[in-house]
């Protein structure tokens, strides 16, 4: 899963037409460079980012995402939790709803579910804003694992086929270091709920630690946590450096399973 943000910050400022081109083509190399899922993304979930409205992040995603749709065999993401993005997307062209708040918005459940969305559920301590502050949990592992139990059996209550959801421990949402560590290393307890799991590690603080390298140079250890992601059982790999996470991937997979060249 490649990561497309169309903010305002993640393309150089060009005015709204050019910001646009530039994500068409963002998505279009990383399709080139293997990704199968393209997550489209209006709002920033980064620590402090200002809110976004409604109308903006749809203004944002539905342009690139009808474009995609048109010239892509690619499977489309929306990164939203609002309902009217969420359904604006769907109508769009998009495939899949990834919500780091899990579909626990007004109608963002019900929005996926009318138009027979295949959905990922997060788990986030908190809100973006102030998540980092104090994260705290008694068993992180036993606790992520509840939610996502819990939320995966409110999709398929709403509708959603269970073949159509997937689950993602949500590393760096309201987690310290240790918390990120423990839930790497636990897989397990998410894969055995039976849903395809989802690892986003790309350039997060965490590979940081790891390495003590800046976001700009954290590529290596990010594809190297997804190739050990891959090898404990996680199904989607969301990421910014398509091709190099492909090629982790590949490796990753062909040790894991055996398989011939
Ligand atoms: C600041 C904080 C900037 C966090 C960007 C981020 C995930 C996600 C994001 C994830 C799923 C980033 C994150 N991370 N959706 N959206 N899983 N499902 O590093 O781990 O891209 S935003």
């Amino acid at each position: 899963m490649g990561i497309l943000n169309v903010t305002p910050d993640s393309f150089s400022d060009g005015g709204q037409h050019l910001e646009r081109q530039a994500a068409i083509a963002a998505g279009l190399r990383m399709v080139g460079e293997g990704a199968a899922i393209i997550d489209v993304g209006g709002e920033s979930t980064r620590p402090g980012a200002t809110a976004v409205g409604t109308q903006q992040e749809i203004d944002r995603v539905v342009p690139v995402i009808e474009a995609l749709a048109s010239r892509a065999d690619v499977v489309l993401s929306v990164d939203s939790s609002k309902a009217d993005v969420i359904a604006a997307a769907l109508r769009a062209g998009a495939h899949l709803v990834n919500d780091v708040r899990a579909l626990r918005m007004p109608g963002a459940l019900a929005a996926a579910a009318a138009q027979d969305a295949a959905v990922c559920v997060m788990h986030m301590q908190g809100e973006p804003a102030t998540m980092q502050a104090e994260p705290r949990y008694v068993d992180v592992v036993a606790e992520v694992r509840e939610f996502l139990r819990q939320r995966a059996n409110a999709c398929v209550a709403a509708g959603i086929a269970r073949d159509s959801i997937c689950i993602d421990p949500g590393i760096g949402f309201g987690k310290t270091y240790q918390h990120n560590i423990d839930l790497l290393r636990n897989q397990r307890s998410f894969t055995d709920l039976g849903y395809p799991l989802l690892i986003g590690v790309s350039r997060k603080g965490v590979v940081g630690i790891m390495t003590g390298r800046p976001a700009s140079e954290r590529m290596v250890g990010s594809a190297v946590a997804a190739a050990f992601a891959v090898q404990a059982g996680a199904a989607i790999i969301r990421a910014h450096d398509v091709a190099a996470t492909v090629d982790a991937v590949k490796v990753a997979v062909a040790l894991r399973d055996g398989m011939a060249g």
